[in-house]
């Protein structure tokens, strides 16, 4: 992908404002960063098949670290181990960063952990909902799924560092007139019902919150400032989960997540465990 082939980008242009319209520019949300600002190359595109695998393009040819690729939808949006993420027209915000973190592979999930307290604090400045972390990647308002991260890196191993990072962040912005797709009707929720009940350019002020609140904990992350707000906004935290590891479910209690974001786990035969990784549902 070359970034001078600008032919897919949103042109303002073309479209005709109305007070519950929602453009996406990033005239628009540099407007609404903070002196940060400098620090972003923001483009937005129409539509595309995924943000994340379009920066990791850009990654390998080199491109600065804060590059950020947005897009109104996109038609092939990934979610972990080759899931799909939905990712309908004009009522969401699906975008990718290019990551480029001086610190050991060792610690890389703590990029996945800050931006997850960016997007629970973000919308939680833009709305009057809660936001709740569901360990370790997904955000939730009122027991349902609005936000999905994921982190993909290339890693070198000779001297354990990163060479980038992408960082993908997909939010349900508001619910899709149609309705959600069918497979994730029941689990899926937008943070506004409508355009009319948001305030103007929320995609952007919502994007913008996103990226001021993670720029400042990703330079500094090895501090760590994000995991209180991180462990406060757990959705697990004494409740009854299935875990989902080597291709078995078992049952356990949460009893809480640690300093290395391991959800430590009471099995039903009392044995504690620390999980680093896996999958957990819960009935909510
Ligand atoms: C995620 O994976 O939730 C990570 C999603 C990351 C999406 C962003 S958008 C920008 C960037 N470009 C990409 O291509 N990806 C990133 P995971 O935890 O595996 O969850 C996937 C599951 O979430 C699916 O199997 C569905 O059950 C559910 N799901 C899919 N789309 C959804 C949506 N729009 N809202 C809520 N839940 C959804």
């Amino acid at each position: 992908m070359n970034l001078d082939n600008k032919s897919l980008e949103v042109n303002n242009e073309n479209y005709i404002l109305s007070n519950n319209e929602d453009v996406l520019s990033s005239e628009i949300i540099n407007k609404y960063l903070s002196e940060n600002n400098n620090e972003f190359n923001i483009n937005v595109y129409k539509t595309i098949d995924s943000t994340n695998t379009a920066i990791k393009e850009l990654a390998v040819n080199g491109e600065r670290e804060g590059t950020i690729i947005i897009s109104e939808e996109q038609t092939g949006g990934r979610g972990r181990l080759g899931r799909k993420f939905h990712s309908p027209k004009g009522t969401g915000i699906y975008m990718s960063i290019l990551l480029r973190p001086q610190i050991s592979a060792s610690i890389s999930f703590l990029i996945t952990i800050a931006a997850a307290v960016a997007v629970a604090e973000a919308i939680e400045a833009v709305s009057d909902k809660e936001a709740k972390i569901k360990w370790v990647n997904d955000i939730y308002c009122d027991n349902k799924k609005v936000c999905g991260i994921l982190t993909e890196a290339s890693f070198n191993f000779q001297s354990n560092t990163i060479d980038y990072a992408v960082l993908g962040i997909g939010i349900n912005v508001i619910a899709p007139k149609e309705g959600f797709a069918k497979e994730i009707k029941d689990i899926a929720t937008g943070i506004f019902e409508d355009y009319s009940h948001t305030s103007i350019h929320i995609r952007s002020k919502l994007i913008a919150k996103v990226l001021n609140l993670f720029w400042d904990y990703y330079k500094h992350i090895e501090d760590r400032s994000f995991l209180k707000s991180y462990k406060m906004r757990s959705l697990l935290i004494n409740k009854e989960v299935t875990i989902f590891t080597n291709k078995i479910y078992e049952k356990a209690t949460v009893l809480e997540i640690d300093d290395e974001c391991r959800l430590k786990v009471k099995m039903e035969d009392g044995a504690i465990r620390f999980l680093s990784s896996g999958e957990v549902s819960i009935k909510l």
